[in-house]
């Protein structure tokens, strides 16, 4: 048997971004939190098909948009990316609206907002429009807070690392410049791919992070490696790691939301403060803090992100039971 799945591909801010247009599967449950439940559950092989190489490669990361679950909301979204099916991407989010959108795939009630159920919780996306097509967005995201202050671990090869673990969507380990990690012009790419599934492992033996509010969510996935900018624009760089290999090309929307979680958190940002947070490859998100919320017992933020995405193309992806590599494969 074929399987055939329609997809939009483009990127933001240079990340891919694949929206998965047909063949989502019929999911279980009445919130987007269960329906994630339902798809890790039973159709994680749909995810693994496109995500990984040879459909997909190391940064690959998409999502399906489905109806809402909530009278509130136009439309609802599962995400999935080489590390899984997240709770919450940001990256992912402003391509799959601005593609969505703009091949009318979703009707929003005001076409300058659009409010989306996500496993996370419920997000808004401001939509900036310029002949017909969509210029930019504005993504106001789930309430971040910071976790876990100051945890240490011994990383093999590079010694004591202190870190502090952050809430944006998905947990981040934030590593800011310190004795064993001089910064990111010092720590290439493949430092970056060895050590981060390292620290990663051990960050989840050292605490164990579970949302609040919501017990399917937890456990450190993502890592920040955070330095300082060089885009004369931009407040701070990073470089977020996910899956196995995979580093954001995007300034990570959920990572900036952590970051900034951290960051206000220690008092070094106020709401109404503006955060821009440079990539890897030198592109910008606009993180604003927007109000202070709770989360728990936490205080937290509520932050927005704003960002662009382009579409790439259209691209019918065929999964064929007769293939081994049907879930696709990751190097070691
Ligand atoms: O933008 O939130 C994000 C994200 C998560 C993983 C890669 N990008």
């Amino acid at each position: 048997m074929r399987h055939t799945f329609q997809c939009l591909d483009g990127h933001t801010c240079g990340n891919p971004v694949r929206l998965i247009s047909g063949g989502a599967p019929i999911l279980r449950g009445t919130t987007m939190s269960e329906k994630r439940q339902d798809f890790i559950a039973h159709h994680d092989w749909i995810r693994q098909a496109l995500m990984f190489e040879p459909r997909g490669h190391d940064m690959m990361s998409g999502g399906f948009i489905y109806p809402p679950c909530s009278n509130a909301a136009d439309a609802a979204i599962l995400f999935v990316e080489t590390s899984g099916a997240l709770p919450m991407c940001g990256h992912g989010t402003i391509g799959l609206v601005t593609m969505a959108l703009e091949n009318g795939l979703i009707t929003p009630r005001d076409k300058s907002r659009v409010v989306l159920d996500v496993p996370a919780g419920r997000i808004e996306v401001a939509v900036e429009w310029k002949d017909g097509l969509v210029e930019s967005v504005r993504l106001f995201n789930i309430a971040s807070y910071l976790a876990e202050t100051e945890v240490k671990i011994d990383c093999p090869g590079l010694g004591e690392l202190v870190f502090d673990v952050s809430y944006g969507g998905n947990y981040y380990a934030v590593l800011e410049p310190q004795k064993n990690y001089p910064g990111l012009d010092d720590f290439s790419v493949s430092d970056i791919q060895t050590y981060s599934p390292i620290i990663r492992d051990l960050a989840n033996q050292a605490v164990q992070c579970v949302h609040p509010e919501d017990s399917s969510v937890g456990g450190v996935s993502h890592l920040l490696w955070a330095d300082t900018a060089k885009h004369p624009e931009a407040d701070a760089r990073n470089a977020v790691f996910y899956g196995a290999r995979g580093i954001d090309r995007s300034p990570c929307g959920t990572g900036t939301s952590a970051r900034m979680a951290q960051l206000a958190a220690r008092g070094e940002l106020k709401v109404g403060d503006n955060f821009v947070h440079e990539s890897i490859i030198g592109s910008l998100f606009h993180g604003r803090v927007e109000k202070a919320s709770r989360v728990g017992g936490f205080d937290a933020i509520e932050p927005s992100i704003g960002g662009w995405a382009r579409q790439t193309g259209i691209n019918t992806i065929f999964v064929d039971d007769r293939d081994p590599y049907k879930c696709g494969f990751v190097l070691g």
